[in-house]
C-alpha cells in the first residue's frame, strides 16, 4: 500500500502544477529573431561552371518558411549581361547528409512577361538541417545541362 500512496500523492502534485501553476511569462527576444526559416543568409546568385550563365533566385515568401510550400523566382542571364536565349530550368532540393530529397515535386514554368525568368512552384523543405538547392539549366532543346548549387540551412 505504501507504494500506491506515494504514487497517488505524486499524481496530486503533478495535477496541482497543471491546474494552478501560473505560466512563466516568456522573455521578449532581443531584436529581430527569425525562427523556422531556411536559407536566411544564403547566397542567391551563382554562375554555372561554363561561365556562360548566371542564375539568381528569390523566394516567395522571403525568407523561405520551414516545412511550408514556397515559390522561387529564378532569373537567368547570359554572362555578358544579355538576356538568356532558349534555356529551360529544372529545380530540386535535397539533404545529401540524410540521403533524401523533397516530398513535393516542384513545377517550373517560364514567366512569359519577363524574359529569362522562371517561376518554380511547390517547393517545400520539410525538415531542419542542411539542404542543397539545385537549379539545372539546359541550353536549347538538347544542349548541355549545367547545375548551380546553393546551400540552404533550415533552422527551427
Ligand atoms: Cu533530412
Amino acid at each position: 500500500m505504501r507504494t500506491l500512496t506515494v504514487w497517488l500523492a505524486w499524481g496530486l502534485v503533478l495535477a496541482g502544477c497543471d491546474g494552478t501553476g501560473m505560466p512563466e511569462p516568456s522573455p521578449e527576444p532581443e531584436g529581430e529573431v527569425l525562427t523556422s526559416v531556411c536559407g536566411a543568409d544564403a547566397e542567391k546568385t551563382a554562375t554555372v561552371m561554363s561561365g556562360a550563365y548566371t542564375l539568381s533566385w528569390q523566394s516567395e515568401p522571403d525568407p523561405i518558411p520551414l516545412n511550408e510550400q514556397f515559390d522561387l523566382l529564378v532569373d537567368v542571364q547570359g554572362a555578358d549581361g544579355a538576356a538568356a536565349g532558349t534555356v529551360s530550368l529544372d529545380a530540386d532540393a535535397a539533404m545529401p547528409q540524410h540521403g533524401h530529397g523533397m516530398n513535393t515535386l516542384p513545377y517550373v514554368e517560364p514567366d512569359e512577361a519577363t524574359p529569362g525568368r522562371f517561376v518554380v512552384d511547390g517547393m517545400q523543405l520539410h525538415m531542419p538541417g542542411d539542404w542543397k538547392l539545385y537549379l539545372d539549366l539546359t541550353v536549347g532543346d538538347d544542349g548541355p545541362t549545367e547545375r548551380a548549387t546553393f546551400d540552404l540551412t533550415c533552422v527551427e
